[in-house]
């Protein structure tokens, strides 16, 4: 047992780095590890989540993305009401205050690809450019990461179940 646990270890320790380093940095703005999750056949939406960093002195805004890979990006938030887990839009772009940096993750606020011509798969990078007011459009690379582990089983479990019910993730 103490074995196994070892080499699991030992393994996530050999893999993390690679998949989980890569940022993009433009003027004041860094991007830090885009990423996506694989989507299942048939299922046309996928995610995109990534830090978004402003080091400069005036606010910025995240207004919107695009992919060649979906029809159509839209920022959401993800948000408990009455412990239901609810996602809606963000209006009018989603602020980034100087000296700041906004997470887009799993229950919070993410992309979601929309119209998917073809799923997402583990391994690939998907171009990706982000719009912002305040600053320059960026053009970064979210890569779809696998979906290892019980964990992660499970978060994907989720996730496409409320995925289909459209009620958020
Ligand atoms: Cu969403």
């Amino acid at each position: 047992m103490k074995y196994c646990l070892s080499v699991f270890v030992l393994a996530l320790a050999l893999v993390a780095p690679a998949a989980m380093t890569h940022d993009y940095s433009q003027g004041p703005v860094t991007v830090d590890h885009p990423w996506s999750r694989p989507t299942p056949p048939g299922i046309p939406m996928g995610v995109g989540y990534m830090s978004i960093s402003n080091n400069g002195s005036s606010d910025i805004s995240l207004v919107g993305a695009a992919t060649p890979r979906a029809g159509n990006v839209s920022i959401h938030e993800t948000s408990m009401h009455d412990g239901v887990m609810r996602m809606a839009p963000v209006k009018d772009g989603l602020p980034i205050p100087a000296g700041t940096t906004v997470e887009l993750k799993p229950h919070s606020f993410h992309l979601m690809l929309e119209k998917l011509e073809s799923p997402l798969r583990e391994g690939e990078s998907i171009p990706l450019t982000l719009r912002f007011e305040g600053a320059q459009e960026m053009q970064v690379e979210l890569n779809v990461e696998p979906l290892d582990g019980e964990v992660m089983k499970k978060q994907s479990m989720d996730h496409s179940g409320k995925e289909m019910d459209h009620s958020g993730h």
